[in-house]
């Protein structure tokens, strides 16, 4: 396949209920989608990034500048995912932006081979369970609500949103209302300090799956340090950014569990990596989320159908964000999402509800 030139796009989502937490709320997602235009295949790729940094240094339109200005040009000559990988591996950082240019040409690879991303990753499953991640609310009552709303649709698993002032006593309120027997983690987004220790201690009592980035980014040995003194396996996210830092984070007693995002690490085929590394070590990994749109949710879902995924992924159906989709909608069956077999994504934009959520567009020329 030779590369023609990205089409960028941006597409406003409302979310169908503000997401709170620890760093902000988000009301409405600005995602930015690059369709990869090949002479004989096209591709779709979802870029991650939030609309402010303040998630990782990632921005939207950070993205869409530096896609624009050295990214895309790079791709001179570049005819594979493969390929992608290496030729914007001198750029330092950007591994959202990286991601959903590697995601737009393997989907473009794949349809022309006729090979799905689940086919492609080494997918092991054809349907996988669905967790849900819950937002930080102004009351208890609020909070309970929601899961019980989630627990009918079939979820199986909650995971709760934490932050300073709202951890230990919420925690113990589901536990009250829902019962030991709920699969239940809970996720700081780096809200907390060493210093904090023996409060996040106090969450040990309530048999909680896992306790999701407690502590900044760059601070893996305070994360070692930590996980001596919970009893709750740590399991980092914001710190997990390659295959090597998954495998040092492993190595020096960071993480005892991953969550595997591939935006957050450059692409589905560094996730795949960190996956092997994972299961090498014997580490468990789950699928993150950073609310995407169908086309992201398709090859979360391929992704989380490798076997060492072992534990239910932040991998929702469309209507936990979206009332209105830009593919055919993900619905939740028996607590599941079907994998998708379709050549490359296996989905694709409806024409009809892209073209009505488009704020921008542009072309970015590959020049051969
Ligand atoms: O897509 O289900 C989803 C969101 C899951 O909580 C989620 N993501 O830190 O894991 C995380 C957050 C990052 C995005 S918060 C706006
Ligand atoms: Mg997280």
């Amino acid at each position: 396949m030779r590369l023609a030139g990205f089409e960028l796009r941006r597409v406003a989502m409302p979310l169908v209920t503000p997401f709170r937490t620890s760093f902000g709320t988000q009301r409405e997602r600005d995602v930015l989608l690059a369709k990869a235009v090949g002479d004989d295949a096209e591709g779709w790729g979802e870029c991650v990034a939030l609309s402010d940094p303040l998630y990782s240094a990632e921005y939207v339109d950070g993205a869409v500048d530096v896609m624009t200005r050295f990214l895309i040009p790079a791709l001179a000559g570049v005819s594979d995912a493969v390929g992608v990988g290496e030729a914007l591996r001198p750029f330092k950082g950007h591994p959202m932006a990286k991601a959903a240019l590697e995601m737009a040409v393997l989907d473009a690879e794949l349809r022309l081979a006729g090979r799905s991303f689940a086919r492609e990753l080494g997918s092991v499953r054809d349907r996988v369970p669905c967790g849900v991640s819950v937002g930080i609310f102004d009351t208890v009552e609020a909070l309970l609500d929601q899961v019980r709303g989630y627990l009918d649709q079939g979820y199986v698993r909650i995971k709760l949103k934490i932050e300073p002032g709202w951890d230990v006593a919420v925690v113990r309120a589901v536990r009250q209302e829902f019962g030991d027997g709920l699969p239940l983690q809970v996720d700081a987004n780096t809200a907390y300090t060493l210093q904090d220790a023996r409060h996040l201690a106090r969450l040990d009592d309530f048999g909680l799956l896992l306790i999701e980035q407690p502590l900044p980014e760059d601070d893996i040995l305070g994360h070692a340090q930590l996980a001596k003194l919970l009893r709750t396996p740590i399991c980092l996210d914001e710190s997990i950014t390659s295959a090597a830092t998954a495998a040092a984070a492993i190595r020096l007693g960071a993480t005892s569990v991953v969550n595997i995002k591939p935006g957050r690490v450059g692409g589905y085929l560094e996730a795949r990596r960190i996956h092997d590394v994972a299961r090498a070590n014997g580490v468990a990994v789950w699928c993150g989320g950073m609310l995407e749109t169908g086309l992201g949710r398709a090859a979360n879902i391929a992704l989380a159908s490798l076997p060492g995924f072992t534990l239910p992924g932040d991998v929702s159906a469309s209507n936990r964000f979206y009332a209105a989709d830009i593919t055919e909608p993900w619905v939740m069956s028996e607590g599941c999402l079907d994998v998708p077999q379709g050549p490359g994504l296996g989905v694709a934009p409806l024409p009809d509800a892209l073209a009505e959520a488009t704020t921008w567009t542009g072309w970015v020329p590959v020049a051969n």
